[in-house]
């Protein structure tokens, strides 16, 4: 009798792949009011963007379909690699171990200017140790992946045959349809009362009063989706984009290729928000809002979806 099974090895990796399991919903193209003058400046001005059909994730790339990859591919996330001495100098070798950043909430109040107290590099945290080695993804399969910096977000999509999301086209999706709407869903925070995302609850970063009980990602498509039919576009995890960070008025709806060669301090813009976005602290969770993540940092509030022309 066979004492294990071999899986035939598989080393397509950036053809189109029909084999990939993917609910993606058809957004619509158009013109729409892309950013916002009301909150941050690196959101102004509001200005017309134009953006063409797309079909676009349901929801963020799962723990479940980042495995898929991973064991058809063997691909190794930046996280999980030993950072190179070179670019380290100061660096004692003992220290240039795997990791990445892991939100550590605080005993109690904390000055909200220094990220530090709350943003902790764990050696050997990855997406499959999202707190550090001893922690796993076990009930987690539905959780966005998360510690996946952008070059690895890259690797999924060319595996999937599928790409990210340009900035302007991410916030047309996150929009659904509402127009210069402040939000994913409308202009209230929280119409009738009702949770609509996974963002902080409580006085950030000690105090978790989430009333669905949820500490750090959720499962997706646990908050009512947008006019597209898009789950999670706000809060959980921010999530990557292929548009270079840059002011507004230099890169309306910049993109740059892809396979560009990638330097250390180059930036994409992220979107969306996360779980730690607070009232108290961090108003990003809404379409407009943006940040500039190097290209090779991971951290537990960062994912990312695809999208495809269509
Ligand atoms: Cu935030």
């Amino acid at each position: 009798m066979a004492s294990g099974i071999t899986l035939p090895a598989m080393t397509t990796v950036g053809a189109a792949r029909t084999d990939v399991r993917r609910a993606a919903v058809p957004v619509p193209g158009g013109t729409f009011r892309m950013g916002s003058d009301d909150y941050y400046p690196e959101e102004a001005p509001v200005r017309d963007a134009t953006v063409g059909d797309l079909l676009v994730d349901e929801h963020p790339v799962t723990n479940a379909a980042f495995r898929r990859f991973v064991k058809s591919t063997g691909y190794v996330t930046v996280p999980e690699r030993t950072p190179d001495a070179a670019d380290f100098a100061d660096a004692e070798p003992a220290d240039l171990v795997p990791g990445s950043l892991v939100f550590t909430p605080t005993d109690g109040a904390v000055p909200l200017d220094d990220w530090t107290r709350w943003w902790r590099w764990v050696p050997r945290a990855d997406w499959k140790h999202p707190e550090g080695p001893a922690s796993t993804l076990h009930g987690r399969d539905l959780h966005p992946v998360v510690h996946v910096a952008y070059e690895d977000a890259i690797a999924y999509a060319d595996w999937a045959g599928v790409r990210l999301a340009t900035e302007a086209e991410w916030e047309h999706a996150a929009r659904g349809g509402l127009d210069g709407a402040t939000f994913a869903w409308g202009d209230e925070p929280e119409p009738d009362g009702r949770v609509m995302a996974n963002r902080w609850y409580g006085r950030f970063p000690w105090e978790n009063l989430h009333r669905h009980g949820f500490q750090r990602t959720s499962p997706v498509k646990r908050f009512p989706p947008n006019g597209f039919g898009l789950y999670d576009v706000t809060g959980n995890v921010w999530e990557w984009t292929s548009s270079t960070w840059g002011s507004t008025s230099e890169h309306p709806t910049c993109c740059s290729p892809e396979s560009a060669l990638l330097r250390e301090d180059d930036r994409r813009v992220i979107k969306g928000g996360s779980h730690l976005c607070a009232p108290s602290y961090c108003l990003r969770y809404r379409p407009a809002a943006r940040q500039g993540q190097t290209v090779r940092s991971s951290t537990s509030h960062i994912g990312f979806r695809c999208v495809s022309d269509c």
